[in-house]
């Protein structure tokens, strides 16, 4: 169990994180997204060691852009 912190740019609202929320929970291995919508704090915990092309595909899926990592 490991959880990794990524910056997302472009949330605005509730909307746009529970988006993100749904597109991350989708990547296999994904226990537990929390996100901080003032810093753009994506917190996604996992099972296993998260690729991060995986959340980046996510996180564009959702419609914002992955700024770190
Ligand atoms: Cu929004």
């Amino acid at each position: 169990m490991s959880s990794t912190t990524y910056t997302v740019s472009g949330m605005t609202c509730g909307h746009c994180v529970s988006a993100v929320t749904e597109e991350v929970t989708k990547i296999p291995g994904v226990t537990d997204v929390q996100v901080d919508l003032g810093s753009g704090a994506v917190t996604i915990a996992s099972g296993t060691t998260l690729d991060d092309d995986a959340v980046r595909a996510a996180v564009d899926e959702a419609g914002y852009e992955l700024v770190t990592r």
